[in-house]
């Protein structure tokens, strides 16, 4: 099958390897002698218009080229055809990414600084494409981090869903919804024009970053969910990726914390690339992004074991109820650390006000 994809290219002699990340596309590191490539399937039950993404990606390309010229976007090469994507009957929608040279990415945040770098990245990116039109972008995937209709999604999940699941899930139901204020606020932000809709990435874990061999941020990647959104999108994401040295995935709900270093690191480096562009509001709202992100992702875990797995998969039978109930373990710690967390956001927040 990569063979015939990769003629489409021009690459007839090559050497292939999976690259196991993300739950969603399926990927590739191709080296040949033209070159290194990452080759990617979409997902085209996620990204339903997949051709969506190849035009988004070429508008920020042509945007940044012309504005930004020393910004290293990570655009996919053309095939023979001049097509950003090639769609290969039967196996699914391709696209191929020059591999950049003396980059890496880690998969895991194991420093304060490494967080700082990359809060930096996304701020920036979302900065250098402050005025461009954010609604010009397609939505590749409609309302993907619309809290109230996750909400609703999990409430659904809840009245159609496997029978037995449901049963077992109550404990887990009942606390998910004794939290709904964190619904009522999202609905409260959205009518309020202070926040902005922006440029964002929506998909901030660490992998997301590449890395130079000092270990400063080049650049971010994995661009598909880049759509019109509000900052608390990408900060949220950070804070429930980076904060606890334990992922989603751990089982052992004891080893779930949030580590205030990090938490700082990540309004640091986002404030240092965001701060003149963020409103007063926004800049309240640094910890709401972490409740928020933290609670969508509890929702939808759940929903989806509720639904038999079917949008995440499952590896173990109860895996999405187990990412679940650690979400829901993370939130309950960043929630115990709300008080500590608002200060030091008052603290960055006033450093940034004195230098202006
Ligand atoms: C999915 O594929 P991946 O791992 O980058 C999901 C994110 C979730 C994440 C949870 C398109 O991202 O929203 O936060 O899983 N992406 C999509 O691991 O649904
Ligand atoms: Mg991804």
């Amino acid at each position: 099958m990569l063979s015939s994809i990769l003629r489409h290219y021009g690459i007839n002699d090559f050497e292939a390897h999976p690259l196991v990340s993300g739950l969603i596309n399926r990927t590739w590191k191709v080296s040949s002698p033209t070159g290194t490539f990452i080759l990617q399937r979409v997902n085209d039950q996620v990204f339903k218009e997949p051709w969506k993404l190849a035009e988004n990606l070429h508008r920020l390309d042509h945007f940044l080229k012309r504005h930004q010229p020393d910004y290293l976007f990570v655009a996919p090469a053309p095939d023979r055809d001049g097509r950003d994507m090639v769609e290969i009957g039967g196996e699914g929608f391709f696209r191929l990414i020059p591999y950049v040279h003396n980059s890496h990415t880690i998969s895991v945040v194991e420093s304060p600084q490494q967080a700082f770098e990359a809060a930096f990245q996304f701020g920036k990116f979302s900065q250098l494409l402050s005025s461009f039109d954010a609604n010009a972008l397609h939505l590749t995937i409609p309302d993907f981090h619309n809290l109230a209709l996750r909400y609703d999604q999990f409430e659904r999940a809840v009245n159609v869903g496997d029978t037995r699941r449901i049963k077992d899930s109550a404990g887990l139901i009942d606390e998910l919804r004794s939290r709904r204020s964190i619904v009522e606020k999202f609905l409260q932000i959205r009518n309020t024009s202070a926040a902005k809709v922006r440029v964002m990435h929506h998909d901030t874990k660490i992998s997301n970053v590449l890395f130079d061999p000092g270990n400063k941020g080049i650049c971010v990647i994995d661009l598909d969910t880049v759509m019109p959104g509000y900052f608390i999108s990408d900060v949220g994401d950070m804070m429930r990726t980076y904060l606890s040295p334990a992922s989603e995935e751990v089982k052992e709900m004891d080893q779930i914390e949030v580590r205030a270093d990090f938490f700082r690191a990540i309004v640091q480096g986002y404030l240092k690339a965001m701060h003149s562009e963020l409103t007063n509001y926004e800049k309240e709202l640094f910890c709401y992004s972490g409740s928020f992100l933290i609670y969508m992702q509890a929702l939808r875990f759940l929903a989806d074991h509720l639904n038999n797995d079917i949008y995440y998969g499952a590896a173990y039978e109860g895996h999405n109820y187990i990412r679940a109930l650690n979400q829901l373990t993370l939130l309950k710690r960043f929630e115990e650390n709300l008080p500590l967390l608002e200060d030091i956001v008052k603290d960055e927040v006033a450093h940034w006000t004195s230098r202006q």
